[in-house]
């Protein structure tokens, strides 16, 4: 009933600003290897012994490489369209247009637009891709925004609020059942109103020529693991992104179709809980023949911890008996989490394309910035 209410509000909104359905790209007809990852049915949440099963699901596949998938995560098709919709929207602006709302990157600072080729790839190579970052609707983070995103704030704040508060406690409040933890201990560090970095983001990659992508060596982004808490990916026809289930294996494709969200932990759950929980390693190449002359647009969500969640190692009693536990770890436990996305972000602008040694180190903690 109300999903039902809700498709006919969008309808209308969509003929009040004239912005076109989003159309996405078919699938490639090429045969890629695909990594075999756990699919979370987050209906299950709210059903009698459905958060236990799912607990025990998400411990498995966050110990073993990082990456999973979601799915009846409580968004319909035509809100998660209408924000592929926004974005081409935005993507089409003109360059001058677009640099206006750039984002304070030197600060490590992401809230806003992130230019094409601002990342260098290779020696000499800068990237193929854009992006423009909402941060969180409240007072703190507020900056001008384009007309195009503020005709839709109400929907952006719903959806933003959505995978935040929903999709996110959702998970975090899984990962704290299964470490034997309070269930609202990570959740408090990731309080919707408190401060951080986490972000909607709308990226684009622009296609390469089948020249340039020889010199770049097919890369379109280089192997990472992300800088906060996890990351979420929505549906992508367009086969470029793939992941690594550990640092030896081999790198795999994944498949993202309708209905379903790739998520990957990021950096501050493998500190906080010594490693035992994975920071997926991923890259982005250039796609399949057939769909390498296409522009290859993404809605992702980040999930930042907020000022207030400090880079510790947690006292878990499944970590514990584990091996992992926290006993003589935390060097310096009074650093931020937060600290840390900064300071990644910020190392982006002083890093060099040909040393994959380099590494960020805080609090006692330490991540690779680059993997092949
Ligand atoms: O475009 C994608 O599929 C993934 C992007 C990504 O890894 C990132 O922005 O950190
Ligand atoms: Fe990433």
């Amino acid at each position: 009933m109300e999903r039902k209410a809700q498709e006919s509000t969008f309808a209308t909104q969509n003929e009040r600003s004239g912005l076109p359905k989003y159309v996405h790209l078919p699938e490639t007809k090429h045969e890629l290897e695909y990594a075999d990852l756990a699919m979370l049915d987050l209906s299950e949440f709210d059903r009698p012994g459905g958060k236990e099963k799912l607990a025990e699901q998400l411990r498995a596949a966050a110990h073993h490489s990082g990456f999973f998938y979601i799915t009846n995560f409580g968004l319909t098709q035509a809100e998660i369209d209408e924000q592929f919709a926004i974005a081409k929207a935005f993507f089409a602006l003109p360059q001058e247009e677009r640099l206006k709302y750039r984002a304070p990157l030197e600060e490590g600072n992401y809230n806003g637009y992130r230019p094409l080729g601002t990342l260098e790839i290779l020696p000499g190579l800068y990237d193929n891709v854009e992006f423009y970052n909402i941060f969180k609707f409240i007072p703190q983070t507020q900056r001008v925004q384009p007309d195009i995103f503020r005709e839709y704030w109400g929907e952006i704040e719903k959806f933003h609020r959505h995978m935040h508060e929903n999709v996110s406690f959702k998970l975090l409040r899984l990962l704290a059942i299964s470490l034997e933890l309070p269930e609202e201990e990570l959740v408090n560090g990731h309080l919707y109103e408190a401060n951080c970095d986490s972000s909607l983001r709308y990226m684009m990659y622009r296609a390469r020529s089948s020249e340039e992508n020889n010199s770049y060596k097919d890369l379109y982004l280089r192997g990472h693991t992300d800088i906060g808490t996890m990351t979420f990916v929505f549906q992508q026809p367009v086969a470029a992104l793939q992941i690594k289930h550990t640092e030896s294996s081999h790198w795999q494709h994944i498949r993202i179709p309708p209905g379903v969200i790739a998520v990957n932990l990021a950096d501050i759950l493998q500190f906080l809980t010594n490693g035992y929980l994975k920071s997926g390693i991923h890259r982005v190449i250039s796609p399949p023949e057939d769909q390498a002359s296409n522009d290859r647009l993404g809605l992702l969500y980040f999930l930042r911890p907020a000022e207030q969640l400090m880079l510790r190692a947690l006292d878990s009693p499944y970590l514990r008996k584990m091996g992992y536990g926290n006993e003589g770890t935390a060097v310096d436990p009074d650093v931020p989490a937060s600290d840390w996305v900064r300071e990644r972000v910020r190392k982006n602008w002083t890093r060099s394309p040909e040393d994959n040694t380099q590494s960020v180190k805080m609090g006692g903690f330490k991540a690779k910035i680059i993997y092949d």
